[in-house]
């Protein structure tokens, strides 16, 4: 997660601007020790009438205090602004740039690829799968409070504001794995608000998004867990193709949980808090207000052990 280590177009313009600000801040800064330093080297006063220090003193306020600004500023503008363009959501020459939506959530991310021509939307969480080599724009937006969208090796970062969309344009230059922060405060897990970033060949990424969009077939036997599933859990969580006669949604609640429909092939759980392997999710099942305190998800103690290790075992089977 180094934004020292762009790998695309986005974050290497960002890189640019990041040197250049840094250069003239530090040539300011000599100048004004140099400038120092000489008022202490001065050993004569030299005969002046007070108009001629008036005329000398109002050369510095304006030459220092307004033309060098003003100047160092625009200067940094034109440098900056065509940044800033790149990463609009601008029509291109050929095609349209895939879109992604992404919305936080207290604390994880929900990740949607809408579905084109009456398809159904792709719907995963703190997991985010992109096309390589091609811009990509991201439609951000929040449920609850505001986070921000930050992906430092592609560039970034923008704000994710409730109630409003707004969209940046990024491109992975070549395929790989990348790391994601929230990074705006949201509350007392905002530190555990990871994303995985992947990004991957074209025509890898069209298979990934067809194999999630195919109609789901849940494994059979595994009825109990589906069962507890439907009665503990259904009311907060979407698992594809799962029997609408088992969900029982008596709680009032305006939760929302991360969809659960292609959890087996998820690379963590709970936005990177554990790494997902064999019996991971039964433990995030039992331990996971100590994992990650405060998260919006209720303690399960009142279901045995055995009942939560059944639905680990069946979440851990949901690939697409
Ligand atoms: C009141 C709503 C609610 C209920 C009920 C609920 N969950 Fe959750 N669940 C959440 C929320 C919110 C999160 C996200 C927690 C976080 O990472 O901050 C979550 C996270 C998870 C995750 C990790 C998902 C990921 O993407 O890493 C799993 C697995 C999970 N829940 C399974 C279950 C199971 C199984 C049950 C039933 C025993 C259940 N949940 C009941 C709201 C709920
Ligand atoms: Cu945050």
């Amino acid at each position: 997660m180094s934004t020292m280590d762009a790998a695309g177009p986005a974050a290497q313009d960002q890189f640019w601007v990041w040197w250049a600000m840094l250069t003239v801040s530090l040539i300011v800064a000599a100048v004004v020790f140099v400038l120092w330093l000489f008022t202490f080297r001065r050993r004569e006063q030299p005969q002046r009438t007070a108009r001629e220090e008036r005329r000398i003193m109002l050369r510095w306020v304006l030459g220092g205090g307004v033309a060098l600004p003003v100047a160092s500023i625009i200067a940094l503008l034109v440098f900056a602004a065509p940044t800033g363009r790149g990463m609009l959501p601008l029509p291109l020459a050929e095609g349209e740039a895939e879109r992604i939506e992404v919305v936080g959530h207290q604390w994880w991310w929900e990740v949607r690829y809408p579905g084109a021509n009456g398809e159904r939307d792709v719907v995963t969480a703190n997991r985010l799968v992109m096309p390589a080599g091609e811009p990509v724009d991201f439609r951000l937006t929040s449920a609850d409070v505001i986070h921000a969208f930050w992906i430092p090796r592609l560039g970034g970062k923008r704000d994710m504001v409730p109630g409003r969309h707004s969209t940046v344009r990024l491109e992975a230059e070549s395929s790989g794995v990348f790391g994601a922060q929230c990074a705006e405060y949201c509350g007392a897990q905002h530190t555990h608000m990871l994303l995985h970033v992947e990004a991957l060949e074209r025509d890898e990424f069209e298979a990934w998004l067809a194999e999630r969009r195919s109609p789901h077939q849940l494994r059979d036997g595994f009825d109990e867990a589906q069962e507890a599933f439907g009665e503990h859990c259904a009311a907060c969580h979407t698992v594809d193709g799962f029997p609408e006669e088992l969900i029982v949604d008596d709680m009032s609640h305006d939760i929302e949980g991360p969809d659960l429909s292609d959890i087996g092939s998820r690379p963590t759980l709970g936005a990177g808090v554990l790494p997902m392997e064999e019996g991971a999710i039964a433990y995030w099942l039992q331990h996971h207000q100590t994992l990650k305190p405060g998260n919006r998800m209720p303690p399960h103690n009142h279901i045995d052990t055995e009942t939560l290790e059944d639905i680990g075992a069946w979440l851990e089977t949901l690939e697409p």
